[in-house]
């Protein structure tokens, strides 16, 4: 018979709430919960998580306590343990709640994986206060501090003012999104969004908030219905959101901490003071390579990671890339990519490619263009970069894994009457310089053409 899964039969008590986090999800609790789980001081530092687009992990893991399970799949074995770190989960629009945590002078972190499109930033990487949602936020937030909004920037701002009214000090921001210089990317979008509601309270946010920056890596798949067949026979309880991911983790972290945090480095963090090597080489190695596979495998009919690493083909193309991004890293790549073939490889992990695929307008642009602007810059265009480039654009024309980006109107809008079209509108997005060189409009169709033959 199995027992019911909840904190009085599994796992520690719930921690009190320090730390909030923005955008729950598999990620997230295969990574920072894991790491938060695993310090020492575990007892004394619970997260209050918040669900992003979709409410399910709320409305799965509230019944259950917070509680869930972390399926470890190695390449030799798998193992099962209980996470017990996520003190309180709530639905995206519990604003008391979210502003009862940043009001109380326990809280010292707030962590986020909101994606890119959730900083809701202008081209220039300022807050785009044109944006309808954004106007409409920093709208209601003047008229009422309290008052409902949605963008992530306006719940920050929102939380710092009620933080500033019951003066409970200094605290950390720590995005961990996958975009260089995350900590400073938010500041930016905080900083603007505050101005625009309450100019007082940027000189507050100077004083009393510490953005730290960090690098998080750990390969998370969604759960499946197997997932949670497996927990029930192996485990012996029903645990509605199981969480598989794999064995290898990474989080390199730099920032201040005025109000403290977990003693993450006693669970296996690294604390630096510069994440930005490590950013890169992530970012350009695995992420990249995981774009170029998310198209260009898909169109050749690979479904996951797995499968598409094992084909000779595709392994070429992978190689070609990281041959490039090589060359433009500050630390070492040799060991690094053997380990990602290795991770890549684990055949117990299915990680699906049309999942990565979603939102390539937020991932091209860090992921691969970084790399193709040092090669152009000294004289090469090699096909690494620019095969990623030509797969997407196929892929967005309707080529393997289904389109799917946060920036949905954008994306459709990059389509043109015919193959010429639709690369010059991709160039144009990815930046003027690229669409202004005919070399690399002209490289990019040929390969195009590799990929799905025309006429
Ligand atoms: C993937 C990442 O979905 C994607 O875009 O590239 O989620 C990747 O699995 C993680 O960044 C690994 O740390």
């Amino acid at each position: 018979m199995s027992t019911v899964f909840n904190r009085e039969n599994h796992g520690r008590p719930a921690a009190p709430i320090r730390m909030i986090h923005l955008g729950i999800g598999n990620f997230t609790r295969a990574h920072q919960a894991w790491y938060t789980e695993h310090a020492p001081d575990a007892a004394e530092w619970g997260i209050a998580a918040f669900t992003g687009r979709r409410p399910d992990a709320a409305r799965a893991l509230e019944p259950q306590d917070g509680l869930y399970t972390l399926i470890t799949r190695g390449a030799d074995g798998v193992s099962y343990e209980v996470i017990s770190s996520l003190s309180r989960v709530h639905e995206a629009g519990d604003l008391e709640a979210l502003l009862g945590y940043f009001a109380s002078p326990e809280l010292a972190v707030l962590t986020s994986t909101v994606t890119e499109a959730g900083y809701m930033r202008a081209t220039d990487g300022s807050l785009d206060v044109a944006n309808a949602g954004v106007a409409a936020d920093i709208e209601a937030l003047r008229a009422d501090p309290r008052a409902e909004v949605s963008t992530t920037p306006a719940k920050v701002v929102a939380g710092l003012l009620a933080r500033r009214e019951a003066g409970s000090g200094a605290m950390t921001i720590l995005p961990c999104d996958n975009l260089p210089e995350n900590g400073e990317a938010f500041a930016r979008v905080i900083t603007d969004c505050a101005r625009e509601v309450d100019p007082g309270l940027v000189e507050w946010i100077e004083e009393n908030v510490s953005f730290a920056t960090c690098m998080v890596d750990r390969i998370t798949p969604a759960t499946t219905d197997e997932d949670r067949a497996e927990v029930a026979k192996e485990c012996g309880y029903d645990d509605a959101s199981p969480v598989p991911t794999e064995a290898f983790s990474e989080w390199v972290v730099a920032g201040e901490f005025p109000a403290g945090r977990p003693r993450w480095e006693e669970a296996g963090v690294t604390i630096v003071e510069d994440v930005t090597p490590f950013e890169d080489r992530k970012l350009w190695m695995l992420n990249g390579s995981h774009s170029l596979m998310a198209y260009a495998a898909t169109i050749r009919g690979f479904p996951t990671v797995g499968e598409a690493i094992m084909d000779e083909e595709v392994r070429r193309w992978v190689n070609e890339w990281w041959d490039v991004a090589a060359k433009h890293l500050q630390v070492e790549s040799d060991e690094y990519r053997q380990a990602l073939l290795d991770r890549f490889e684990n055949p117990n992990i299915r990680h699906l490619l049309a999942q990565i695929a979603a939102d390539g307008s937020q991932k091209i642009p860090v992921r691969i263009v970084p790399a193709l602007r040092e090669e152009i810059k000294e004289g090469r265009l090699p096909d690494g970069p620019v095969r990623a480039i030509a797969a997407w654009t196929q892929h967005l024309r309707g080529h393997g894994a289904p389109v799917k980006d946060a920036q949905e109107e954008l994306v459709k809008g990059l389509v043109g009457a015919d193959l010429d079209e639709t690369i010059a509108n991709v160039l144009g997005f990815l930046g003027e310089d690229l669409a202004a060189n005919a070399d690399v409009a002209a490289r990019v169709k040929t390969l195009a053409l590799d990929l799905v033959p025309e006429g």
